[in-house]
């Protein structure tokens, strides 16, 4: 072997070395996530009980606005533009929503938050601008939403799916800790 080929070869396994760990670097948190998404199933209980997966979810109709949220810190985050499922077309799986419903929805942290059938039509919530000054709120939609700026929600926006508040128009800022993160159940509950 000549000096020459030897010196090719030496560089053409740092080539492929560098080229594994690039490749690892590019793909391991993307799988991690396709990973996440695909063991992710939804719990739905109302008059019956559905379970549904990701692929399931994206066979609704899908519904895009504009999210803005604040935690109970101040600390806001967004604007993004949001992509998911209406609440109401979930409850309209298992019976539907009727008045006086509550629609409990919760996360395997043991985090819940309740929202009553008045806000699941998009009213009576509590809405900001972007200095977080209260503002008449305009008509809100909660979605169960699976793309944030057009990508699969992370984990650590709370993916593969969360809820967001929107609006049809930007700027609308609401509160953070409806913003269940790691949605994996939703229940209504009638009295
Ligand atoms: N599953 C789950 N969702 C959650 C919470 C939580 O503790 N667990 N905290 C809520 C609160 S109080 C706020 S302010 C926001 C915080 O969102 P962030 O972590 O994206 O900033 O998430 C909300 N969603
Ligand atoms: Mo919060």
């Amino acid at each position: 072997m000549t000096k020459g080929t030897g010196w090719c070869a030496l560089f053409a396994a740092l080539i492929v070395i560098i080229s594994i760990m690039l490749a690892g670097c590019t793909t391991g948190p993307a799988n991690a996530e396709d990973d996440a998404a695909k063991d992710w199933r939804l719990t739905l209980n109302g008059t019956g009980t559905k379970v549904l997966t990701m692929e399931d979810l994206h066979s609704f109709p899908a519904v895009t606005g504009h999210g803005y949220a604040v935690s109970t810190t101040g600390v806001r985050f967004g604007p993004y533009v949001c992509t998911g499922v209406d609440l109401r077309d979930l409850a309209a799986e298992v019976g539907g929503l009727a008045p006086g419903d509550r629609i409990w929805v919760s996360a395997p942290d043991g985090y819940m938050w309740v929202f009553d059938t008045d806000q699941a039509e998009g009213n009576g919530f509590v809405t900001f601008n972007a200095s977080l000054r209260e503002i008449p709120s305009p008509p809100l939609r909660i979605i169960l939403m699976y793309e944030q700026d057009g990508r699969p929600v992370g984990y650590d926006d709370g993916g593969p799916a969360r809820i967001a508040i929107i609006s049809e128009q930007p700027g609308v800022v609401t509160e953070g800790s409806a913003w269940v993160k790691w949605v994996d159940r939703i229940e209504i509950k009638r009295e």
